[in-house]
């Protein structure tokens, strides 16, 4: 059984039925004879742990007869390092004490269990996420018509809140009675956009009176903001009543957008999260030795801050997805791909918080919100006990809000808006639209799937401190209004049917986002 990286202890241990912290992977791959670590620790655990700890590794160590201690003597002590970094002889060395927080960190290569404490290995101690507008449980919709008309009358009220501070709004089915020429605002869901046979654009505006239209004069400079506007999306316009009070012409379009002074919460402490999406497990294309490079690099000291994983849908390739699929498929059973994924899991250290949502490719429904994974699924990916939440959730970690979605209007966003508001090479400026118009997907249709419910969860109520999202399987970063925007790219190489599209997906990276400062790095596993 060769042992030499931390990612193979954890996979043993993993395959004995263990998560392990990294910890205690870290004590073993350090071991001078990590097989034999690996069997005295296992042995020592407690029959019923789930999950085994440095301090089940130290434990095995002290119950291990006591050592001669002239076999350490011989070693001269570096005055400035404590005794137990300069052991050198595993075998023979004393078993170590309570943690030693003096030794510095053990990047050098200790040999054996004893050059290291649990301490200076550095546990993991992450907080519970708390999450937030979680369809999960709470999906009340059977499909009816009468649900569209609930869940946009509420996406209207929520957003138009939003707005009608900012302007004077009058409901629709009292405009007409005003006089002509006068100022007047309307705060509504985009019902129509189309072109004059002039060359105009008529944007009509719906509340819960009923519909106005304004016209956007093709030579203003308003046009261009006609070409960020998708239907449903909720704006205010403002404008004066044409002669005969029919319609709006339009001086300025309101979005709720986040305001520029918005100011994110950090984390009170050096901590990180890795953010990824889109793992595609089960795919002839998941890149598996890109994950496990990955998952050691986690084991490793420099991975240290690293406390939380957060996974933004797609865990799996999925059956059935698109047509020609299963001749793509490495497993061709969803409960085997899970079986799969939660394999791959098990490669994260076991003190790793672990937070994921589904995506279009999991066995849940496609549409939106998503619940999240059921009991089944749930069973099958349990080994890690990762929090399982819907699509979109409000993840809270160390202070830090993370608005977690897929990101499947994505797509729709990068069709309909010019590419310098969104493109696939710069899948954040689409997120940046997402944000201004405080709604994950806004356009209801086309490939985004709406699932009414009494509540619209896809409403961004609460400005998030980071936005994630995946999907389009390129990596993107930026901040709008100083909200983080990142999507995560993915673990599964370029399939057939992206080569026939022509869409050249970012591989194996891992951004790394710093919850103390909010500056993120991106790490490449290809
Ligand atoms: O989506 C990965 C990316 O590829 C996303 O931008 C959509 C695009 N994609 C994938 N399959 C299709 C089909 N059949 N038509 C159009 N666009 C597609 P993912 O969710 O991983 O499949
Ligand atoms: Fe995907
Ligand atoms: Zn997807």
């Amino acid at each position: 059984m060769p042992l030499e990286t931390p990612v193979r202890v954890a996979r043993e241990l993993a395959d004995r039925g263990y998560v392990a912290d990294r910890g205690a992977v870290t004590l073993i791959a350090e071991a001078d004879d990590p097989a034999a670590a690996l069997e005295t620790a296992v042995d020592a655990a407690p029959p019923d742990a789930l999950k085994l700890t440095a301090d089940h590794v130290q434990r095995a160590r002290t119950d291990q007869p006591a050592p001669d201690p002239a076999a350490v003597d011989d070693t001269p002590a570096a005055p400035t390092r404590s005794d137990s970094d300069d052991q050198t002889d595993s075998s023979d060395a004393p078993p170590e004490s309570e943690g030693d927080s003096e030794s510095p960190d053990t990047e050098s290569s200790g040999t054996g269990l004893e050059a290291t404490t649990a301490e200076t290995v550095g546990d993991r101690d992450p907080t519970p996420p708390t999450i937030d507008n979680d369809v999960t449980g709470d999906s009340t919709g059977t499909g009816a018509y009468e649900e569209f008309v609930t869940v946009f009358r509420d996406r209207y009220e929520r957003l138009s809140g939003q707005l009608r501070g900012r302007v004077n709004h009058r409901p629709a089915d009292t405009i007409g009675d005003m006089s002509p020429g006068s100022e007047v605002a309307m705060v509504g869901l985009v019902n129509d956009i189309r072109s004059t046979a002039s060359g105009h654009w008529l944007v009509e505006l719906e509340d819960t009176t009923g519909t106005f239209p304004a016209l956007v004069m093709k030579d203003r400079e308003l046009a261009d903001t006609v070409d960020e506007l998708l239907l449903d999306e909720c704006v205010a316009v403002e404008g004066s009543l044409s002669d005969d009070a029919g319609l709006i012409f339009a001086d300025d379009i309101h979005f709720p957008d986040v305001p520029r002074t918005h100011r994110p919460s950090t984390a009170d402490r050096e901590v990180q999260a890795a953010l990824i999406s889109d793992v595609h497990v089960g795919s002839q294309e998941f890149v598996a030795d890109a994950w496990e490079r990955f998952a050691d690099w986690l084991h490793s000291p420099a991975a240290e801050k690293v406390e939380y994983l957060l996974i933004a849908g797609d865990m799996v390739e999925g059956v059935g997805v698109y047509p020609g699929q299963d001749e793509e498929l490495d497993i061709v059973d969803i409960y085997d791909q899970y079986r799969e994924f939660s394999e791959r899991l098990k490669s994260v250290p076991g003190d790793i918080e672990i937070v994921m949502i589904p995506g279009n490719h999991d066995a849940v429904r496609l549409a939106e919100p998503q619940p999240a994974f059921d009991e089944e699924l749930r069973d099958i990916m349990s080994a890690h006990d990762a929090r399982i939440t819907g699509n979109p959730s409000t993840v809270t970690i160390e202070g830090v809000s993370v608005l977690m979605y897929h990101g499947v209007s994505l797509d729709e966003l990068i069709a309909e808006l010019p590419d310098d508001e969104a493109s696939y090479d710069d899948p954040h400026h689409a997120m940046y639209q997402l944000l201004k118009k405080r709604h994950v997907a806004p356009q209801y249709g086309g490939k985004m799937r709406l699932a009414p419910e009494n509540h619209d969860y896809l409403v961004i109520d609460d400005v998030p401190d980071v936005f994630h999202t995946g999907h389009v399987h390129k990596v993107g970063w930026g901040k709008y209004h100083n909200v983080l925007s990142v999507n995560t790219g993915c673990w599964q190489a370029q399939t057939d049917f992206q080569k026939s599209v022509n869409i050249d997906p970012d591989v194996a990276h891992a951004p790394i986002l710093d919850l103390d400062t909010l500056d993120m790095t991106v790490r490449k596993f290809v």
